[in-house]
């Protein structure tokens, strides 16, 4: 399997997900402004030009870092990383991975954005997304994961987007919930280990 990614992006997720799993892939680097990667053209893998995106050994391309996160758990259920199907557990994690991937992240992907201006974003951070960590870290200083004491891959997808708010100027180090988890999660070896292969420790 290979794994495209661009340092610090939502690829780390899926990568801690499938270290998570024991899984074999191999990380391939694209670069944002060229949309390159050493391979070539990166829009011929895919269109969308955006990762994280996991191709698979029969050849087969998955996009959409919560559909990756999904079929990783669901194709290794011995590393217990979502609630089996049909289950409540599960809809709570689906919740959960909706809400980072539609509010979350796409939130924290305004204030990266060359599109919007040093003002807009500020007014942005303080009309929507403080209200998104308040909801965190009510969360959070109640459980140790997401879904409770058991880790799953919504955690690997909140770790990877709270990791963001710091660089652009955002100080989240006044929830002490959120920064338990953020120190819990940094202590996972998948995560250490994908943060290494990041070249981001
Ligand atoms: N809907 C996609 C969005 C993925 C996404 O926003 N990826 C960003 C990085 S976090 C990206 O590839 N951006 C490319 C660029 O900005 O050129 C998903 O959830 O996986």
């Amino acid at each position: 399997m290979k794994l495209y990614y661009s340092p610090g992006s939502c690829g780390l997720a899926s990568q801690i997900a499938l270290r998570e799993a024991g899984l074999e892939f191999t990380l391939i680097k694209v670069d944002f402004k060229t949309k390159t990667t050493a391979e070539g053209d990166y829009f011929q893998v895919t269109p969308k030009g955006f990762v994280p995106a996991l191709r698979l050994d029969d050849g087969d391309l998955l996009t959409e870092g919560a559909v990756i996160l999904q079929w990783i758990a669901d194709k290794h259920p011995e590393a217990k990383l979502l609630p089996h199907f049909g289950s409540r557990e599960r809809y709570k994690a689906l919740e959960w991975l909706n809400f980072v991937a539609s509010d979350l992240h796409k939130g924290m992907a305004v204030m990266f954005s060359p599109l919007v201006s040093q003002e807009s974003k500020t007014k942005f951070a303080e009309g929507n997304l403080i209200s998104k960590f308040a909801y965190i870290e009510e969360h959070l200083a109640a459980n140790d994961y997401v879904l409770g004491s058991q880790f799953s891959v919504a955690d690997a997808y909140l770790y990877n987007v709270l990791s963001w708010p710091p660089r652009v100027g955002l100080d989240i180090s006044g929830y002490p919930g959120i920064q338990r988890f953020m120190a819990r999660m940094a202590q996972r070896p998948s995560v250490r280990a994908s943060l290494q292969a990041e070249e981001l420790q």
